[in-house]
This record gives C-alpha cells, structure tokens and sequence, in this order.
C-alpha cells in the first residue's frame, strides 16, 4: 500500500535517519538510469553523482553496503568524492550512499548483467507434479532438464538454480551441444525409474501449484528466470497426470514465462535427456497454428465485450475468462458450434469483476489461443 510505506518514509524522515539526503544519481554518457537492473557487454561507464550540495559520495563494487552497521563507513567503501566515474564489468553490483557528517542517505543499488550469457541454454522440461510409483513418493520423482541449444560446448561450473530449487553445478559440468543436462530430486529414484542416472540431485522440490524458477551464475547473473503456472491457460495434464511440461519447441527461442513456450510431454514420465517427440522442430510455437480470427473488443471495455471467430469445421469450443493467476471466473461458451462466423457478446458489468487485466481463453479441440482483456468498472 503506497500510503502506508509513504507514512513509514515520512517517520523515518523525520526521525532524522535518512536526515532528507538524497541517494547518489546514477548516469551513463550524462543520461541518469533509473533501472535497478542493466544488461551490458563488456565495459560500462557509471557515474555517481551527489546532487544535494552537501556531503560525499560512499560506495561499493562488492555486493555491501558502504554504511557500516553502527554508521561508520564500511572498509570496503570507496570515496567518490561529489562525482566519481568508475568502468564497470558484468557482474558487478554498485551501492552507494551519500555520507554527510553523521548522517547518510538511503541506499542506491544497481546490478550489471551479461546479455550473452548462457543464451543458449534452454529449459526444455519440467516434471513437477508426477504421479507415484508404488511406495515412491510423486515428489522423489521430479526432474527439471537443460539443453545446450547452440552450436559450442557450454561450462555450467557454479550455476546455481536459487529459487524454487537448490542446487549448484559441481566444477567440470559442461553440456555438449544439443545435449541435455537433468536435475532430478533423487538421482537414485530416477535412475530406478528410467534406467540411467543423472549426477545431479537438487533440495527442495517443485511446487505443484507453480513457482518461480531462476538459475543465476556465481555472481548472481540471470541465466534462466520464468514462472510456470499448472492452470489454464497453462496445459494441466503436468500436475499429476504423469505427463511433464516440455518446450513446445525442440530448440526454444521463446520466453519461458509465457504459456506458448511450453507443451504437455508424449510420454507418461516425460522424456529426461531427450529432444520430445510433442515438441517441434520448426520455429512455430504450438497455439499460434490457428488463430480462428478470434477478436476480442472494445478492448478495454467497461460493460459488455463482443468475441467473434471463425471456425473452418464444426467443433466443440469452450471460451473461459479467467483472471490473471489463471483462475476460471466464468464459462462462457461450451459447446459444439458449426462451421462458419459466430459472434458471442457477453455483459461483464453483473460479474462482480474488479478494474483490471483479464484472459479471454479460446479452446478447440487441438488449439487454445488467449487474449487479454481489460475490464474498466
Ligand atoms: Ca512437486
Ligand atoms: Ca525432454
């Protein structure tokens, strides 16, 4: 709630803590970033720069904070003086604080990223929800599995997947092109399963009702981060019906956090270390094949929305809205419909619906195209 963390800023201002110094200004060739985040190649000039008048630069290249506990300034601070120019690399993590006798500023954090790394490495499966196997538990039998994508060796030595599971990449790991690489949640498990082993067992497990997924490097660089989500519009055959999530694409080029990226497996337990025989070679995602003209407007609406389409055959359609998170609010059509133009206009202001980004979802038999709508009470 702004209000109350506005309030909570206001107390500590006046209780002198941040003393209403301004935290050093970030620029790169005079523009200022306010991003907290930049994705460079090579070099990088930063600049810092006081703008109050009073005080000095503090700053750190080392991921600590130049504000000692206490208030000292750290040993590991630099002096900036009121403008300090420094080069940074991919990697680097910059905080700074203004320090003007006793008192300091709030903190300024920004991070440098390598665009070029790990681009081609590829979340190709998850098997998050699997189904039991006689005494073995569903949740021993998760995997998550990599592809090298390009053309040239990769050297996964110290990636790390951070969020949602724990594991680091023992120094050596390397992954041949068009090779896979498997993490499961117990290797023994898997290899019971499977009959071959995967090296690699991670802590903790996939949630079941999706999470966030990130790999980083040593320096906590983003190599992989999506979301996956097991509702519609997201495929739920993964949650437990024993088929995982895969790329819809052999080589994927998409983003992960997005419902096209992803397919349901062939095959009952997956396809550990294997290309998928659901996925396509091509570079066509799935759901785009067929787009049945749908339209969905006025867009944004506040009272009623039109959803035309065309349906080249007689097919079974279902169209559901749904809230961002994935949840069904309403059925609109189910039912089978005969070739041709069909128009459905449907009153969304006796739905109880807050202001906000809904999802129109188009389902036939072998395709499901979504559309977002904004709903404006
Ligand atoms: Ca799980
Ligand atoms: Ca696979």
């Amino acid at each position: 709630m702004p209000f109350s963390i506005g309030y909570r800023l206001q107390q500590l201002i006046d209780e002198k803590l941040f003393a209403d110094i301004k935290p050093p200004v970030y620029k790169n060739n005079g523009v200022e970033i306010i991003d907290e985040k930049i994705i460079i190649s090579g070099e990088y000039n930063l600049t810092l720069e006081n703008k109050n008048g009073i005080g000095t630069i503090a700053y750190t290249i080392d991921g600590s904070d130049p504000r000692a506990i206490g208030g000292a300034i750290s040993s590991s601070a630099a002096n900036g003086g009121n403008s300090k120019t420094i080069t940074v690399k991919s990697g680097t993590r910059v905080m700074a604080r203004i320090k003007n006798s006793t008192n300091w500023s709030p903190l300024h954090e920004i991070v440098f990223e390598n665009s070029a790394l790990f681009t081609d490495l590829k979340v190709t499966e998850l098997h998050y929800h699997p189904v039991d196997q006689d005494t073995v538990g569903a949740k021993q039998l998760e995997f998550i599995e990599l592809k090298n994508t390009g053309t040239s060796t990769l050297d996964l030595s110290g990636l790390s997947f951070t969020d949602g599971i724990e594991y680091t990449f023992p120094a050596g790991t390397t992954v041949a092109p068009k090779g896979f690489v498997v993490v499961a949640s117990n290797p023994e498990e898997f290899q019971r399963l499977y009959g071959f082993t995967t090296d690699f067992g991670y802590s903790g497990s996939l949630s079941n009702g999706g999470e966030l997924i990130e790999l980083e490097t040593s320096t906590n660089e983003t190599v992989i981060s999506f979301t996956f989500y097991d509702t519609i519009p997201w495929p739920t055959e993964p949650d437990g019906d024993g088929y995982s999530l895969i790329a819809a694409q052999t080589n994927p080029t998409g983003d992960p956090n997005m419902v096209e990226y992803w397919a349901v497996s062939k095959y009952l337990n997956g396809s550990p270390m294997a290309d998928d025989e659901a996925s396509v070679i091509t570079n066509t995602p799935v759901f785009a094949t067929k787009s049945f003209n749908l339209e969905v407007y006025p867009n944004p609406t506040s009272s009623s929305v039109n959803i035309d389409f065309l349906l080249e055959g007689d097919e079974k359609i279902e169209i559901g809205l749904y809230d961002i998170n994935g949840r069904l609010l309403s059925t609109l059509v189910n039912e089978f419909l005969t070739e041709g133009y069909h128009n459905q206009t449907v009153q969304l202001n006796n739905m109880n619906l807050k202001s906000g980004i809904y999802l129109v979802v188009f389902k036939s038999r072998d395709n499901l195209v979504t559309k977002k709508l904004i709903y404006q009470q």
